[in-house]
């Protein structure tokens, strides 16, 4: 499936408007996450030992945008490359990282539907079926590419 500029135009506007707030749109995108899937909070190690209520979590923050941008530069490379080219080693540290903590494809799909609906409640008026499917997309396909690289260390 072609990622087309139109696509790649609708996630990078969308950011461009999203990332004056991308610290409190990860932490809510966290807590979506959490709020669908509690017993994801234990694969975090940073939340697992902490005394300190989430929202405080001064670790949560930075890693709550990672995923947003991520995402964003993935349908950048889309539409460029017709692929995800994060570096190899990159890739295979992110891999082997999720491989580690024990994600599993069910919290990939709870976190691309957190993604999504936390974009739509952060721009309502430009949110669209479109924007939709351009950032799910994107989504879908970086997160195939850490998939890929999510076995055992060899
Ligand atoms: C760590 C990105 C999906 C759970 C990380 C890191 C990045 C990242 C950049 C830091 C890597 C490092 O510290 O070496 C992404 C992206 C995703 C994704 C771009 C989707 C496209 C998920 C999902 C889960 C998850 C679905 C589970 C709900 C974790 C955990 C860690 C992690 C547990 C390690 C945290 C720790 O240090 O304790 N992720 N992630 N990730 N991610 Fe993700
Ligand atoms: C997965 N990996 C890294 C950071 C994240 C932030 C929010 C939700 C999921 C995540």
């Amino acid at each position: 499936k072609a990622f087309t500029e139109e696509q790649e135009a609708l996630v990078v506007k969308s950011w461009n408007s999203m990332k004056k707030n991308a610290g409190e749109l990860g932490l809510k995108l966290f807590l979506r996450v959490f709020e669908i899937a509690p017993t994801a909070k234990k694969l975090f190690s940073f939340l697992k030992d902490s005394d300190v209520p989430l929202e405080q979590n001064p670790k949560l923050k930075p890693h709550a945008m990672t995923v947003f941008v991520m995402t964003c530069e993935s349908a950048v490379q889309l539409r460029k490359a017709g692929k995800v080219t994060l570096r190899e080693s990159n890739l295979r540290d992110l891999g082997a990282t999720h491989f580690k903590y024990g994600v599993a494809d069910e919290h990939f799909e709870v976190t691309k539907y957190a993604l999504l609906e936390t974009i739509k409640e952060a721009i309502p008026e430009m949110w669209s079926l479109e924007m939709k499917n351009a950032w799910g997309e994107a989504y879908d396909q970086l997160a195939a590419a850490i998939k890929t690289e999510m076995n055992p260390p060899s």
